[in-house]
């Protein structure tokens, strides 16, 4: 019996070994999950709603400039109410939905994320304050942000809306674009080419006329 119970081990630990003892899941993350504890002011969670955000790529296609995005830029919600985020991420890359601006006593960093390695989705809520304001949402992958990958949520209405929400707002300083180089654009250089000259030579003549 002994000896059989020596050979079963290996064979047993195999599969073990192959699949993890827990789930280890690589390809998302949730940081400060909360579904139970009430922020500062909540005397109770007020309602429960539940958003679905997709990411990626496609979702950009309709904002000129953008590379990232998600599929909506701006969510109402009511105070303290238990928010549920059905976060996915149709691209191949690393996609965030990342809130900052929270409480620091239920939330540290102020930050409620969830993280999605994709093609994938992942689900995780959390409570929102009672007062009326904005916080903003990202991807905090580099240059994801700057690209488009950004929204809001308003809390009570919120007490502002963000800049360069694609589709929604005006960034806050415009993008800077280099010179179009079209007929038109050739057509005004040579003009003002042609008239530098013209002020140059005209004034050297008439110097030249006024000293003689
Ligand atoms: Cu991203």
């Amino acid at each position: 019996m002994k000896r059989l119970q020596t050979c079963l081990w290996p064979i047993l630990l195999l599969p073990m070994l192959a699949f993890g003892g827990h789930r280890m899941d690589m390809d998302s993350m949730v940081m400060n999950e909360n579904p139970m504890t009430l922020p500062e002011g909540c005397q109770k969670i007020a309602g429960d709603q539940k958003i679905t955000v997709h990411a990626g790529r496609k979702h950009a296609k309709k904002f000129p400039g953008v590379v990232f995005a998600y599929d909506q830029q701006s969510w109402d919600v009511d105070p303290c109410t238990r928010l549920t985020v059905h976060f996915v991420n149709d691209d191949d890359i690393r996609h965030q939905f990342m809130v900052h601006g929270l409480p620091e006593k239920t939330y540290p960093e102020g930050m409620f994320t969830i993280e999605v390695s994709g093609p994938g989705e992942e689900t995780a809520s959390f409570i929102l304050p009672p007062y009326k304001k904005t916080y903003l949402v990202h991807c905090d992958i580099a240059q994801h942000t700057e690209h488009g990958m950004k929204a809001q949520i308003k809390v009570a209405g919120g007490d502002k809306d963000l800049a360069s929400l694609p589709g929604l707002t005006k960034p806050v300083r415009p993008d800077r674009y280099p010179t179009v180089w079209n007929t038109q654009s050739v057509i005004f250089l040579v003009l003002a080419l042609a008239g530098g000259l013209v002020l140059v030579w005209g004034g050297r003549w008439l110097f030249k006329a006024m000293s003689d």
